[in-house]
C-alpha cells in the first residue's frame, strides 16, 4: 500500500496514558476458553489481548473528557453537568427534551413501557438484540423491514440499513396503523454488519409514516458514524458537516434512544430524547421507577459531562475518517486474504460471514460461535458471536431461529488499538482460515432464558 493511502486514515491524535496487556500461550488460551463455556463472553478480560468484543464503552476518552471528570458535579438533583449535556444534545441532535439513563437499553425499556400496548407490532430495520427484547416484554411483536439486500453478506448496495417500504406498507394493511406505535429505524444497523441507512430513505419512512399517523424512533446509537457514510456516499451531501448530517437525520423522528457508549466516546451512558412533549414527560417520569431522578438517570455527574464533551468530539472529520479507515483497513487486509466478510466494510466492525468460512459445520452447531473460540485459542483476540446464538429462540413455536446472517463480529474500541494490532488480527484470522478443515461444531450445554448469548455455554463435539 502506498505512504499516501496508509497515511489517508492516520490519527489525529497521541497516546497520553498506556495499559499493559497479559500475553499467554496457546495452552493457557485452550484451557481459559474451555473453562469459559467457548462463550468469548464468559472469558477474563485480563485473559484476553486484543478485545474485538465490543465498541461499546471500550472507548479511549480525551484528555479534555477527563478533565471533565473532575468537574463532576454529584449533587442528587439538578447537576450542573445535566444541563451541559442537556444542551449539547440539544447543539447536536436537535432534540428539545432529554432523559439521561444509565445506557441505551435503559432508555429502550423506558420508551418501549410507554409506546407499545399488548398486541402492537414494531417494525425495524433488523432487530438488535436488547431493543427487540425491551419491545416484546412491552408485549409487542418486532417485524423485520430491512431491505433484501441486508440478509445478504455478499450484497454491496451502499445503504443496507435501508427500510423496504413495501414491506412497511404491507405490515399496515395487514394489522392496520393502529396496532403499530412507531417505526424503530437504526442507524447504522449493528446486525447487518454496521450498515448506514441513506438520508433519501429515512425521509421517505418519515412521509410515508405521517401519513399514517405512526412515529418514528430513531436509535441514534451509532448515528454519527451513519452521517460519516451519507456525506461519502449519497448525493449532495459531500459538503455538508457531519453536525448538519446528524441533526438532519434526527429531525427526521419524534424520538431517539441512544447508548453513549459508542458514538459518544465514552465508557458508560445513555438517552431518551424527543420533539414530543408528552412522550418526555411520561418519560420524565418512569426514569425515576428504573433508572434514577430525571436530571442524572443512573448517571454519576462527571458521566455526563464526558459525555457532553464526547458529542463536540464525535462530529470532528479527522476523527472519524481515522475511525472507520481503521475498519476499513482491517476490513480490506482481510478481503485481499480471501477471508469471507460482509460488505460493503460497516462503519464499527467487521463482520466474519462464518457459513463460508466453515461450509462443513451446520447452523445448529453453532459455526460463528464456534469461529469465535477458535480466533481467541488462535491468538487471543477476542470476537462476538452475532448469529444463531444472538438470535434466541423463536416465542412461540420454541424453535431456534435461524437468521441469514451467521456472523463473528470484529468491533473496534474508538481510539484505542494500533495499527499493529490490526495487523495480528488479520494474521491470526488468516491463520484459522487456512486450517479451517479441521475444526469441528459446538454443542449447547446451558442456555439462559432471556439473550441467552451473554451465558450460553458450550461444549466441543
Ligand atoms: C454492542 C452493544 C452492546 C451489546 C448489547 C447486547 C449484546 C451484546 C453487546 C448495544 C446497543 C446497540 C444498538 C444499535 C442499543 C444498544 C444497547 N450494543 N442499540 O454492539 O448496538 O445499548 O449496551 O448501552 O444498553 O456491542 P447498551
Amino acid at each position: 500500500m502506498s505512504e499516501e493511502k496508509r497515511r489517508s486514515w492516520a490519527e489525529p491524535f497521541k497516546i497520553k496514558v498506556v495499559e499493559p496487556l497479559k500475553t499467554t500461550t496457546r495452552g493457557y488460551r485452550e484451557r481459559a476458553i474451555r473453562e469459559a463455556g467457548y462463550n468469548t463472553f464468559l472469558l477474563r478480560s485480563e485473559d484476553v489481548y486484543i478485545d474485538l468484543l465490543t465498541d461499546s464503552g471500550t472507548n479511549a476518552m480525551s484528555d479534555n473528557q477527563w478533565a471533565g471528570m473532575m468537574l463532576g458535579d454529584e449533587a442528587y438533583a439538578g447537576s450542573e453537568n445535566f444541563y451541559n449535556l442537556e444542551a449539547a444534545v440539544g447543539k447536536y441532535y436537535g432534540y428539545s427534551y432529554l432523559v439521561p439513563t444509565h445506557q441505551g437499553r435503559g432508555a429502550e425499556h423506558i420508551l418501549s413501557q410507554i409506546l407499545i400496548s399488548e398486541g402492537d407490532y414494531i417494525p425495524g430495520n433488523m432487530y438488535f438484540t436488547t431493543t427487540r427484547e425491551h419491545q416484546e416484554r412491552a408485549g409487542g411483536t418486532f417485524v423485520d423491514v430491512i431491505i433484501d439486500e441486508a440478509h445478504d453478506p455478499e450484497s454491496t448496495h451502499p445503504f443496507k440499513g435501508n427500510v423496504d417500504l413495501r414491506k412497511l406498507e404491507d405490515l399496515i394493511e395487514r394489522v392496520g396503523a393502529e396496532k403499530i406505535p412507531y417505526v424503530s429505524v437504526a442507524a447504522t444497523v449493528n446486525m447487518a454488519g454496521g450498515q448506514p441507512i441513506s438520508m433519501e430513505n429515512l425521509r421517505a419512512v418519515r412521509e410515508f409514516t405521517q401519513l399514517h399517523g405512526i412515529k418514528v424512533v430513531l436509535d441514534a446509537t451509532r448515528a454519527v458514524e451513519n452521517a460519516y457514510f451519507v456525506k461519502r456516499r449519497e448525493e449532495g451531501y459531500a459538503d455538508r458537516s457531519i453536525a448538519e448530517i446528524l441533526r438532519e437525520m434526527c429531525s427526521c423522528s419524534d424520538a431517539a434512544t441512544v447508548s453513549a457508549k459508542k458514538d459518544l466516546l465514552t465508557n458508560i451512558g445513555g438517552f431518551l430524547a424527543t420533539f414530543d412533549e408528552d412522550l418526555f414527560e411520561e418519560a420524565r417520569s418512569l426514569v425515576v421507577v428504573y433508572e434514577g431522578l430525571h436530571t442524572y438517570g443512573g448517571l454519576a455527574g462527571r458521566d455526563m459531562e464526558a459525555m457532553a464533551r464526547g458529542m463536540e468530539e464525535m462530529v470532528e472529520e479527522d476523527y472519524l475518517h481515522a475511525r472507520i479507515g481503521q475498519v476499513e483497513y482491517v476490513g480490506e487486509k482481510l478481503l485481499r486474504g480471501g477471508i469471507p466478510i460482509v460488505v460493503p466494510i460497516g462503519g464499527h466492525a467487521i463482520f466474519l460471514d462464518a457459513k463460508r468460512f466453515f461450509p462443513g459445520i451446520p447452523q445448529d452447531h453453532f459455526p460463528a460461535q464456534t469461529l469465535a473460540a477458535e480466533i481467541y485459542v488462535d491468538s487471543g483476540v477476542r470476537t462476538m458471536e452475532r448469529g444463531i446464538v444472538s438470535a434466541g429462540r423463536d416465542r412461540e413455536t420454541g424453535e431456534h431461529n435461524y437468521p441469514e446472517l451467521e456472523l463473528v463480529r470484529l468491533a473496534f474500541p474508538r481510539r484505542v488499538y494500533t495499527q499493529a494490532h490490526c495487523d495480528v488480527t488479520v494474521e491470526s484470522i488468516e491463520s484459522v482460515h487456512d486450517n479451517r478443515e479441521s475444526v469441528r461444531g459446538l454443542r449447547m450445554v446451558h442456555e439462559p432464558k432471556h439473550l441467552r448469548f451473554f451465558q450460553a455455554r458450550f461444549e466441543k463435539l
